[in-house]
């Protein structure tokens, strides 16, 4: 381990302000016309992860049809199979027996019926009794971009891959009603099935600027009516994308089939929000006879709602696998890298590593965490104990590669009492604004401490993640930050100071952080999962052995890492 006493990273104000209002996010669906069918010439490898899932080359988005069957883990995603930008979108499909290895297989929906001639996009797989898999998903008829739900079931059931797809002539199975907007009618869920016997499912949508998921029912599942009311809707949160219901065990962390009902679930709805490019979800109640839902009145029911991911996250999906009792949640991770630069680099867009999904035991928000298969690819490791970090420490953790690793520490502290004072003006501020105004680099009180990664030697690139605790009319605030505003030399990049609150109990004085580093990802979990945040970022220089990993503290409480576990991962074998 090394050890550097000075932590010079003050930044001129000027400098910080450009940094953080440079903002050229690609967002989901920038369409660029003419580079939608240009095919990478070469696919550049130095950003390209080595255990989070991608394809060989080109664009790919939403995670759809999530699905364990007979063994097999199936994923199907959103894909360009023609260039790195979004178009010519396909379901591709690759399969697993451990969420983590995958095998690619050939697209298994594309455009080629009146149905869905100008495009297959997002939807679910439903496992129905008899064992018997079929897909819904949204067809693009025209080029209005009118919208409507079909489906798809696997040619032969006895292919161990399920690689053949067929889309029955009865298609479209659902078309939108008069009065409703045909463009923002999409992303059907995985269905599930009531006690009178009909199956249900939900639609995103929108009326003006109040986001809709639409209810269908049907007993046949071929036959679908629209049921009176949406299940639920929100105003001024726009047009809804990719919903995502399902319950959630009050208590034990066995994950639930998405029929399950009764006394002892909550359920969650999620949406993605066109508008934002973010994802939220409430916990609330499910009332099947009414077919309505209501939110608890501890989750917020709009955009400052509960994040899965304060990062690059979007159009996530979750599935319920029956050989390990659990709900698995898959997130697309969208780029920061700008258009331009994703065609020369040949790609664009990854998925995150799938994530296990409970209830927190305090019953107001989700825990989420890496797939217990991950720990396969652990490889070389290295240990830190007891290491009292004073203001200004960077610690090196060396004996790992650390472009590609999975760090798990956890931080204590002696007090609280040096905590900052949370500034009355950032009440109306998000957990992100915060953050940008107190990066790593500004002293603290209790904090900022955490990891720093990617970084280069002399700290001209960094990507720290950290927390930082103010006090507030005698309670503490938690903030957690992944801070890309310095990650890169590079100009044309999207540099947030991603950051979410954490709602965690300081009496043992203890934080823990966990951090899935990958070439061009850091993934990290707060808490237990309590806190996610996800930031795609592009060093130049902190690249493959030239990147570093360190510990540090940059407030005036020191800091103890009572242990830091770091190991090298291994490469998966992803498509
Ligand atoms: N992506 C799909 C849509 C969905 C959006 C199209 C979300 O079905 O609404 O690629 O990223």
């Amino acid at each position: 381990m090394e050890l550097h006493n000075k932590f010079l990273w003050a930044l001129p104000v000027f400098m910080l302000s450009f940094l953080i209002s440079y903002n050229g996010v690609e967002a989901s669906h920038n369409v660029y016309l003419h580079y939608q069918s240009l095919s990478a010439i070469k696919v550049e490898q130095v950003h390209r992860t080595g255990y989070h899932f991608q394809p060989k080359k080109h664009w790919i988005n939403d995670p759809n049809g999530p699905m364990y069957y007979n063994g097999v883990y199936h994923l199907f995603y959103q894909y360009n199979p023609k260039g790195a930008v979004w178009g010519n979108i396909v379901w591709a499909h690759s399969v697993s027996t451990d969420l983590i290895n995958w095998t690619p297989l050939e697209p298994a929906i594309f455009p080629s019926k009146p149905f869905d001639k100008y495009g297959c996009w997002s939807g679910s797989a439903t496992v129905l009794p008899g064992n018997k898999p079929v897909i819904l998903y949204t067809g693009i008829v025209d080029k209005n971009n009118t919208q409507v739900q079909n489906y798809a079931v696997p040619a032969n059931l006895s292919d161990p891959y399920l690689r053949k797809w067929v889309k029955p002539d009865n298609n479209p199975l659902i078309v939108s009603e008069a009065g409703v907007n045909k463009t923002a009618f999409r992303d059907p869920t995985t269905a599930w099935l009531g006690r009178d016997g009909e199956w249900r499912i939900l639609m995103g949508g929108r009326r003006k600027d109040t986001g809709i998921a639409f209810l269908y029912k049907s007993r046949d599942f071929m036959k679908w009516k629209k049921a009176a009311n949406p299940i639920h809707q929100s105003a001024g949160t726009g047009n809804w994308e990719c919903p995502d219901f399902y319950p959630v065990a009050k208590s034990g962390t066995n994950g639930l089939d998405t029929s399950v009902l009764g006394q002892n679930v909550k359920h969650a709805l999620k949406v993605s929000l066109d508008a934002t490019r973010f994802e939220y979800y409430t916990l609330g109640k499910y009332y099947p006879a009414e077919d309505r839902y209501v939110p608890d009145n501890t989750s917020p029911d709009n955009w400052k709602g509960l994040r899965y991911d304060y990062g690059n996250f979007y159009a996530s999906k979750s599935f319920f696998d029956p050989s390990k009792n659990r709900r698995v949640l898959w997130g697309w991770a969208n780029e920061s890298d700008a258009a331009k630069d994703d065609i020369k680099k040949g790609w664009a867009g990854i998925q995150l590593i799938p994530r296990t999904i409970t209830l927190d035991p305090i019953g107001k928000q989700l825990l989420q965490w890496p797939v217990k298969e991950l720990d396969t690819l652990r490889g070389a490791h290295v240990r830190l104990s007891n290491q009292l970090l004073k203001k200004g420490d960077l610690v090196g953790v060396t004996g790992i590669t650390p472009a590609q690793a999975d760090v798990e520490v956890t931080f204590s502290f002696r007090s609280l009492d040096l905590a900052e004072p949370f500034d009355p003006k950032w009440k109306k501020l998000d957990a992100q604004d915060v953050c940008s105004k107190r990066g790593s680099f500004v002293q603290g009180g209790l904090g900022p401490f955490g990891l720093v990664t990617l970084a280069t030697e002399d700290l001209q690139e960094y990507t720290p993640v950290f927390f930082r605790i103010f006090k507030d009319a005698g309670k503490h605030v938690v903030l957690m930050c992944s801070d890309a505003t310095r990650s890169s030399l590079k100009k044309e990049l999207y540099r947030p100071s991603f950051a979410g609150f954490v709602d965690v109990d300081l009496t043992d004085k203890k934080l823990s952080l966990r951090s899935l580093i990958d070439h061009s990802v850091v993934e990290s979990f707060g808490a237990g999962g309590k806190t996610c945040i996800s930031s795609r970022v592009y060093p130049t220089k902190a690249v493959s052995d030239k990147a570093h990993l360190y510990a540090f503290n940059n407030g005036t409480e020191a800091i103890t890492v009572e242990t830091l576990d770091a190991w090298s991962m291994k490469t998966a074998k992803v498509n």
